[in-house]
């Protein structure tokens, strides 16, 4: 068994590593960049680059073992058929979703500013979920997908902390997935809703999931690995 330094107490890992995903919600140009949906709401994106190189490390570390990853995408197909009118007409922005911007058309599949940042692009046979609102549940295949592939344990990062991050990991614990939110894999543009999403996640004794810094996974994946490792008969 192991187990991370977790808030409010110790995330046990699965015994097999193959039933913990890597989840990264959103890192993409059109939340991350000047020019995307972020931009047009008001945002000051670039704020959300701070937590790329640890969640690149993340990332680096589960591909390295094997383990499974999923990146979902904010998006909607060109015509806009899969985007309700509370949320297309919803704000005063200048730019709303579909419209033109410097990346192309504001949160609509395909178009260069709805792409992952290239630091953290999707590889072949890591899972993509494109999705139309804000959990990574609503309208998408990742239920099905988790349950046929025996994933019981997410590690949930990306982008916004308070709104897709946060609305997936509520729906992920109503599924009853063990959930651990990773606190500097995760950003939003009003640190302080970051850190109250933090505190509302744990409190209760947990009563949404858990919070960990990166370092603490690295720990405890090191140490399960090397006990998995331990468990193998050497071959004669
Ligand atoms: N606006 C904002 O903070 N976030 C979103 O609209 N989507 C995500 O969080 N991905």
């Amino acid at each position: 068994m192991s187990l991370a330094a977790a808030r409010p107490y110790e995330y046990e890992l699965p015994q097999d590593l193959s039933k913990l995903a890597l989840v990264i919600i959103d890192m993409q140009r059109d939340f991350m960049e000047p020019g995307g949906f972020g931009d047009a709401l008001g945002n000051d994106v670039l704020r959300l680059q701070a937590i790329v190189p640890t969640l690149k490390q993340l990332l680096d570390t589960f591909r390295a073992m094997g383990l499974p990853i999923v990146h979902t995408l904010e998006c909607h197909q060109a015509d806009l058929s899969d985007c309700p009118p509370s949320k297309l007409n919803r704000g005063k922005g200048a730019l709303k979703i579909g419209d033109s911007g410097p990346m192309g058309r504001i949160l609509v599949a395909g178009e260069a500013g709805n792409g992952i940042i290239p630091e953290l692009a999707p590889l072949p046979g890591e899972i993509v979920i494109m999705k139309p609102g804000k959990g990574a549940f609503y309208g998408t295949p990742l239920g099905s997908i988790l349950l046929e592939k025996g994933i019981t344990h997410l590690l949930i990062t990306g982008v916004t902390t308070e709104v897709c991050v946060q609305t997936t990991m509520r729906e992920a614990n109503d599924r009853g997935y063990e959930c651990l939110m990773v606190e500097d894999c995760t950003e939003s543009y009003f640190p302080e809703f970051k850190q109250a999403t933090l505190e509302m996640v744990r409190a209760q004794g947990g009563i949404v999931g858990w919070t960990a810094p990166a370092a603490s996974i690295f720990q405890a994946l090191a140490a399960a690995s090397k006990s998995q490792m331990s468990g193998v008969t050497a071959p004669v």
